[in-house]
C-alpha cells in the first residue's frame, strides 16, 4: 500500500505540514481541472484528507480505502458510495462542541439585542441624536433545539445558563434527557421562542425548516441555522422576515456558500455569520490533529479514532 495522500480541501491547510511529513500529499484544490487530474493520476491514492468526496471521485480513484474527513459533518461525502466499495470515512466529531455551542450562544445575544446596529449606530455618530432603541433578551425564553446531538446538547446546557427553557426535537426521544421531547418539528416551532437548528445536512433534512415550520415560529421567534444551509428554506425564510412572519434570524450557514441573498444583507434583524462554528485556532488545530490521527491508524492497521463507515 502507497502512501499518497489527496487533499480535497483548503481547509486541511491547518495539518499539511504534518501531513507532509508523514505521507506523499497532492493538493487538488490546486488543480486547474480536478476531473481531469483524477483521470490521470486518481488510482495513485490510498488515502484523502479533507471533505467533498464524490462517487464520480471514488470511480476515479480505485485504490482508494480511507476518507480522513475534516468536520464533523460527512453530507459532502458520498457515504452510501464509500460504503458499497469498502471505503472508510472517518469525521472529527466531540473536538469541535465547544466552539459550536459557544457562537451559537453569541449569535443570539448578538441577534436578541441587535449588537451589530449598535454597534454602527455608534461608529455612525447617531448617539449623539439619542438613545439606541430597546431590544429583547435571552432570559425566561423558551429554546427549542432541531437535532439533540452532542452540540445540541451543550447549546442546551449554555442555554440554560442564560435562564432559558429547553426543548428539543430529533429523530427519536433520547432517554434520560431532562428536556421536553417534540418528534414534530412544526410542532416545536409553535412552543419556542428561539428555534435553533443544530441537525446533521444531506437528504434527509432538506428544508425540514420549511416555510410552514417559520410561520409556526412566528413573528416574535428567532431561527438560528448552525448546521446546514440546506436544512433551512432560505427563500421561505427572506419571505418570512421581509412580511414580518418571523422576528429575526442569525445564520451561519447559507444555501450557497459563500454566497449571500442581497435580501438577507440588507436586513437589520440579521446576524451574518461565515459559517465560522469551529473555525477558532484551538479547534481547527484539534480537528486537523484528529485527520491526521485518522490516518496514522488506518496506515499503520490500527482502529479508527472516529469512524462513520
Ligand atoms: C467546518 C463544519 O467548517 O464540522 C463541520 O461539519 O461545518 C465545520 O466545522 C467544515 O466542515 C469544513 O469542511
Amino acid at each position: 500500500m502507497n502512501n499518497n495522500v489527496l487533499i480535497t480541501s483548503k481547509m486541511v491547510k491547518m495539518c499539511e505540514p504534518q501531513l507532509a511529513e508523514l505521507y506523499n500529499i497532492h493538493r487538488l484544490y490546486e488543480q486547474a481541472d480536478p476531473g481531469m487530474f483524477l483521470a490521470k493520476n486518481g488510482d495513485l491514492f490510498t488515502a484523502i484528507a479533507g471533505a467533498d468526496v464524490s462517487e464520480k471521485m471514488m470511480e476515479q480513484m480505485p485504490n482508494l480505502k480511507m476518507i480522513s474527513s475534516f468536520g464533523v459533518g460527512y453530507d459532502s461525502i458520498d457515504i452510501g458510495a464509500a460504503k458499497q466499495r469498502g471505503i472508510y470515512v472517518t469525521n472529527t466529531p466531540n473536538v469541535l462542541t465547544n466552539a459550536m455551542a459557544e457562537i451559537t450562544i453569541g449569535l443570539m445575544i448578538a441577534l436578541s439585542r441587535n449588537l451589530v446596529a449598535a454597534d454602527k449606530f455608534i461608529r455612525t455618530g447617531k448617539w449623539q441624536q439619542g438613545n439606541f432603541p430597546m431590544q429583547s433578551e435571552l432570559t425566561g425564553k423558551t429554546i427549542g433545539i432541531v437535532g439533540l446531538g452532542r452540540i445540541g446538547k451543550e447549546i442546551a446546557l449554555r442555554a440554560q445558563a442564560m435562564r432559558m427553557r429547553v426543548l428539543y426535537c430529533g429523530r427519536t426521544q433520547q432517554i434520560g434527557q431532562p428536556y421536553a421531547y417534540f418528534s414534530d418539528v412544526r410542532e416545536l416551532a409553535q412552543k419556542s421562542d428561539w428555534l435553533i437548528v443544530m441537525t446533521t445536512g444531506g437528504e434527509a433534512t432538506s428544508h425540514l425548516i420549511n416555510a410552514d415550520v417559520i410561520k409556526a415560529l412566528g413573528p416574535k421567534g428567532y431561527l438560528v441555522n448552525m448546521a446546514r444551509g440546506s436544512v433551512v428554506d432560505q427563500d421561505a425564510l427572506i419571505e418570512a422576515l421581509t412580511n414580518g412572519e418571523l422576528a429575526g434570524a442569525a445564520l451561519d450557514v447559507f444555501t450557497d456558500e459563500p454566497h449571500v441573498p442581497d435580501a438577507l444583507l440588507a436586513m437589520d434583524n440579521v446576524v451574518l455569520s461565515p459559517h465560522q462554528g469551529s473555525a477558532t485556532h484551538q479547534t481547527r488545530a484539534a480537528m486537523g490533529a484528529l485527520v491526521v490521527a485518522n490516518l496514522q491508524a488506518f496506515f499503520t492497521g490500527e482502529p479508527l479514532l472516529t469512524r462513520v463507515v
